[in-house]
């Protein structure tokens, strides 16, 4: 599913994150950057160890939550891992939905920075950290149509979804927010 945002792409993909080709490849990370499960341990088993070891000569002190950072890519097909640290899940009283949005937002910049045309999310929150899908997907999409709205770069915005069920939300999210521009 694509859909063309003030002349920039958005587009939703099932499939693994770590085969695709852009320009940044975003984790989803703990503060401490310490690597982990899901996206996180795919993204270093194949990208390899100069991800680790770039981010801990860089960022000794981790990265906040609703915040992120880069790194080298080492074997991905990557210029840069963007590491973005959502919110555990706590019931939605407790910012997660600010903090959600300001991982996805600090990303985009971070593309802008880097020179970044293109770039790939996962739905950052919605595995280990519990974020309920529906709403995961709800402010991923939306953060991310608010600033190609008012941004050229990235051009290219991919969500790699891990699996059928991750995918229908994220489509059934990006239909209602589209019908309502
Ligand atoms: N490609 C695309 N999506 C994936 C992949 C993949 N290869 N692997 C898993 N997913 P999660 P979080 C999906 O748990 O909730 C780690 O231990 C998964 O199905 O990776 O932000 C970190 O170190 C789900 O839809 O991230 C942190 O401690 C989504 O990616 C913590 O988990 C996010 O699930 C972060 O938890």
């Amino acid at each position: 599913m694509r859909v063309n945002v003030s002349g920039c792409i958005l587009e939703l993909l099932q499939g693994d994150l770590v085969e695709q080709t852009v320009d940044a490849i975003v984790n989803a990370a703990n503060s401490g950057l310490s690597g982990g499960a899901g996206v996180d341990g795919a993204i270093h088993a194949a990208g390899g160890s100069a991800i680790m070891d770039d981010t801990q000569a860089k960022y000794a002190d981790g990265c906040p939550t609703g915040s992120a950072v880069e790194s080298v890519a080492g074997l991905l097909s990557a210029k840069h891992v963007f590491h973005a640290v959502g919110p555990v899940w706590n019931g939605g009283k407790s910012g997660e939905p600010e903090l959600l949005s300001s991982a996805y937002r600090k990303c985009l910049q971070l593309a802008g920075d880097h020179d970044c045309e293109s770039i790939a999310f996962p739905a950052i929150s919605a595995g280990v950290y519990g974020y309920p899908l529906d709403l995961a997907a709800n402010v991923a999409l939306k953060t991310c149509i608010d600033f190609q709205k008012w941004h050229k770069q990235p051009r290219e915005v991919r969500f790699i979804l891990f699996s059928e069920g991750v995918f229908g939300a994220f489509a059934r999210s990006l239909e209602t927010l589209v019908e309502m521009k």
